[in-house]
């Protein structure tokens, strides 16, 4: 498990997750930024998959982006915490994880699911997905490159401190 600083989109893992909503439709952030470069092909092949409910995953191909499979997760929007949103948090990163040696992925980028427009606090966030991951490689020993792709410093730091 690594973490890098970038875009998402620009990843060529075999698998990146998008932060999406239920209707698979787009939207802003990483969901808009996937759609954008996937092309409008990836909302017509979504639709059917529609509604993903809040902590499943639903997968897709890449199109116009570099990796071969979209996984898209629907994060908690945070509600103070007492809403189940962190056992909810952490079934998007299993939920994703189940579905790559189905799809033989052997290289995954996650995006810090819920920590933008759904306001999940950042640091709470990086660690349910870096204790979710680790345990889920070590209990299935999943043989996966996992990248965390962190979009700002701020973030990133985060994350390096987990990993270190
Ligand atoms: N690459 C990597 N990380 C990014 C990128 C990018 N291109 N763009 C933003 N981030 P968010 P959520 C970071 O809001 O909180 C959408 O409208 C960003 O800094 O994308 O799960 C959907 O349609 C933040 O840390 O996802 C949903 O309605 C993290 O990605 C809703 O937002 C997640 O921010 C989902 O909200």
């Amino acid at each position: 498990m690594r973490v890098i600083q970038g875009d998402i989109t620009d990843m060529n893992t075999d698998a990146i997750v998008n932060a999406a909503n239920s209707s698979l439709m787009g939207g802003g952030g990483v969901d808009g930024a996937i759609h954008r470069r996937a092309g409008p092909m990836l909302a017509e092949y979504c639709r059917p998959l529609a509604p993903c409910p809040t902590g499943q995953a639903r997968i897709t191909p890449g199109f116009g982006l570099a990796a071969r499979w979209i996984i898209h997760t629907v994060g908690p929007i945070w509600r103070g915490g007492e809403h189940d949103e962190a056992a909810l948090l952490v079934q998007c990163y299993t939920n994703c994880l189940h579905l790559c040696a189905p799809h033989d992925i052997h290289s995954i980028a996650f995006p810090a699911i819920s920590t933008g427009a759904y306001r999940f606090p950042k640091k709470r966030a990086a660690e349910i997905a870096v204790e979710t991951c680790r345990s889920f490689l070590s209990r299935f020993g999943l043989e996966v490159d996992l990248h965390f792709v962190c979009f700002d410093r701020a973030q990133y730091d985060i994350y390096a401190s987990l990993l270190s």
